[in-house]
């Protein structure tokens, strides 16, 4: 039975991949080449020292920088990302969020987050969820990126509960090929094209009810 479900934050809970891609493409710029829409899409639930290394292969300059450049790289990304973030509002938390995390609530499933971001907390606490949750793990909690299953385990072990009565909703493949390593069950939020695997796929939260926790 299911006892809890741990959500995803960028793509599941706010559309926050339209922040990560307009500061990811300034880098580009500013170091010369092109990043389009689709090269973002391979940096979902990616970590951000990975995603700088797959942006730099995009633009064929892998190996031009030194370890410290990288993160001095990563370091600009990331306040041009805060400086969106930062002026987030209640009204970017995806539609049908909220009501579903209280359908939860009401019928007595925990609720945790499990993102790859350091910046978990300062978009939950804009968008007014930081309470909302039983446990949060997050970028700064885990040593292992997705598909590790590690910020799955972490929340499911917050929670005290069993991985296999966990629900992971996901919009990477990254992060469902972590659910499924967890034994946890997936279920992806997005386009099928996407991604696959997953127990089941919906597209958003609206009008949702219980019986998306059921499994045969
Ligand atoms: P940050 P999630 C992930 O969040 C994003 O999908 C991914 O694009 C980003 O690179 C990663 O967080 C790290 O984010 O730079 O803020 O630490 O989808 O796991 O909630
Ligand atoms: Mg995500």
């Amino acid at each position: 039975m299911i006892r809890a479900c741990i959500f995803d934050l960028d793509g599941v809970i706010v559309d926050t991949a339209k922040y990560h891609y307009k500061a990811w493409k300034r880098l580009a710029n500013e170091l010369g080449f092109e990043f389009t829409e689709e090269d973002n899409e391979r940096l979902k639930g990616v970590s951000r020292m990975t995603s700088l290394e797959i942006l730099l292969e995009i633009g064929n300059k892998k190996g031009e920088y030194t370890e410290d450049e990288k993160l001095k790289l990563a370091t600009k990304k990331n306040e041009w990302y805060r400086e969106y973030i930062t002026k987030m509002e209640k009204d970017e938390i995806l539609p049908g969020v909220e009501g579903f995390l209280e359908l939860l609530r009401q019928n007595g499933v925990k609720i945790a987050i499990g993102s790859a971001s350091k910046n978990a907390k300062t978009i939950l606490e804009r968008i007014g969820l930081i309470d909302k949750f039983d446990a949060i793990v997050d970028g700064t909690k885990i040593t292992k990126a997705k598909p590790d299953p590690q910020v799955f385990t972490k929340a499911a072990d917050e929670m005290n509960e069993k991985y296999e009565d966990c629900v992971v909703f996901e919009d990477s493949q990254a992060g469902i090929d972590a659910a499924l390593a967890a034994g946890m069950k997936a279920i992806a939020v997005g386009k099928p094209e996407n991604l696959k695997n997953a127990h089941k796929i919906i597209s958003g939260f609206k009008n949702k009810d219980f019986e998306l926790l059921m499994f045969d």
